[in-house]
């Protein structure tokens, strides 16, 4: 009797840990497509977060502007640094990140006031 109380205890006590490792061990969510509108001096949004995979596109306005680019100034640990053109308009630049952590972007020719992060989350 006590031995069978004891083998519920401990198969009651399996169940519980393999169900708390399994939503850590799926990891993040399904990459995704997002838009970042490059307007005079800024990019919108300023900050985002995504899962890992997803496709960021910068989007130029179709409207003539002020140039800008799109350079990552500093990324997560081997990831090599990506730049667009230089564009007034009518333009659109994509990236797909591969690598959880932060990416900071600059256009370089407003570098001082015209930045953006993504968070590329595990
Ligand atoms: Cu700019």
């Amino acid at each position: 009797m006590k031995q069978t109380r004891l083998t519920i205890v401990l198969v009651a006590g399996l169940t519980l840990a393999t169900a708390a490792a399994v939503p850590a061990a799926a990891g993040g969510g399904k990459p995704q497509k997002k838009t970042v509108k490059i307007a005079d001096n800024y990019y919108s949004p300023t900050k985002l977060a995504v899962n890992k995979g997803s496709t960021i596109t910068w989007k130029w306005p179709d409207t003539t502007g002020d140039t800008h680019d799109v350079l990552l100034d500093k990324g997560p640990k081997g990831v090599k640094k990506f730049q667009s053109e230089s564009a007034g308009s009518f333009y659109s630049y994509k990236q797909k990140l591969k690598v959880p952590g932060e990416y900071k972007i600059i256009c370089t020719l407003h570098e001082q006031e015209m930045k953006m992060t993504i968070r590329v989350r595990k």
